[in-house]
């Protein structure tokens, strides 16, 4: 195994003796999902980006950004986040020996997350505000100190998650149609661009929360709300990008509900077996509700490892079962 920067230098703007920041992202499963696959009408895959270094796809930018950084000769690298992007440039800070901040909207990042970043030793900064809030505010600060800003408005971060597309193409060939969900559209826009370098040119799907929805609005959305806190993001950044992803691959942006989401959520966990965050249900949830518009092949893109944050996931299971410590009771407990 080795790390994307290794499997792909050809393609990425890292020359041979530059330094790399590496956890061995990237080279995530492609799994087939035969249920959804039955729903949908169509072969469907899985693209489990839960399963890089950190758990979510930012890995793949971040051994980037963060290898950029290094030979740039930053000392320490910042990012706004709802989450992700802060574990993951928390544990690549790390891994580099820099130091790492990190601002998120205060209670409104999943716990697994938090974890991740308070355990890498980044600085924690916790903003009476939103994303788009820490996101503009970060902007302001790295143009008042030397301080490298890893959040996807950072090309190396696209070049990084453009990858995934080849990985897809690698093993699938052509495809019909991606669903992804789009938060501040760094990741759609990073795809589009890897597809097109491979020549491919499928549909792109982008999926947004019905309460987060600026790109489908037309308008950004002053207080995003969604139970997706990953997703919570009312101005992406990559705005235009997306925009220009959606048309040139005759795609779409569409919503769904946070029902949706979470129905979608717990399907993959219980008929599939993949269990992946909130927002990261998002594509395949949009992909229940508007079907595959005539697309053979769709791959699905899970952003997110479902460990990430266990709070909604309990909100959303079964109840565990009281059981006394005697072989009646456990029987009548197991067999119900
Ligand atoms: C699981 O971590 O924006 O459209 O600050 O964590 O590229 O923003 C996370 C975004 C989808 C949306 N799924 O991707 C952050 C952050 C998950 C995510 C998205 C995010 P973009």
């Amino acid at each position: 195994m080795s790390g994307l920067i290794e499997r792909y230098r050809d393609r990425l703007p890292f020359g041979p003796g530059d330094p790399v920041v590496s956890l061995e992202e990237g080279s995530t499963p492609l799994v087939a999902a035969e249920r959804l696959s039955e729903r949908v009408g169509a072969e469907v895959w899985l693209k489990i980006e839960g399963a890089n270094p950190t758990g979510s796809f930012k890995d793949r930018g971040m051994t980037c950004a963060v290898s950029a950084a290094v030979r740039e000769g930053a000392e320490a690298v910042i990012c706004a986040s709802t989450g992700n992007t802060a574990a993951s440039a928390a544990a690549y800070a790390a891994r580099a020996g820099l130091t790492g901040a990190v601002i998120v909207p205060d209670g409104k990042i999943a716990t697994g997350k938090l974890a991740q970043a308070l355990m890498h030793g980044a600085r924690v900064v916790a903003l009476a505000g939103n994303f788009d809030q820490a996101l503009t505010l970060v902007r302001e600060l790295t143009q008042r100190h030397p301080i490298a800003l890893v959040n996807s408005v950072n090309a190396f971060r696209l070049e990084g998650q453009k990858t995934a597309a080849f990985e897809i193409v690698e093993e699938v060939g052509e495809i019909d149609a991606l669903c992804i969900p789009v938060g501040n559209a760094g990741n759609i826009t990073a795809y589009w661009k890897g597809f097109t370098e491979v020549g491919v040119k499928p549909r792109m799907l982008g999926l947004q929360a019905v309460g987060a929805a600026p790109l489908v609005d037309g308008a950004p959305v002053a207080n995003p709300e969604t139970v997706a806190s990953a997703i919570r993001i009312g101005n992406p950044a990559r705005w235009e990008e997306a925009i220009d992803a959606m048309r040139a691959s005759h795609g779409s942006i569409r919503a769904v509900s946070d029902d949706e989401i979470l129905d979608a959520y717990r399907f993959l966990a219980s008929h599939e077996g993949v269990f992946c965050e909130p927002a990261s249900a998002s594509g395949v949830a949009g992909l229940l509700k508007y079907g595959a518009d005539g697309a053979e092949r769709v791959v699905c893109v899970l952003t997110g490892h479902g460990l990430k944050d266990p709070q909604t996931a309990l909100s959303q299971a079964g109840s565990v079962v009281p059981c006394p410590a005697d072989i009646e009771a456990v029987e009548r407990a197991v067999l119900g």
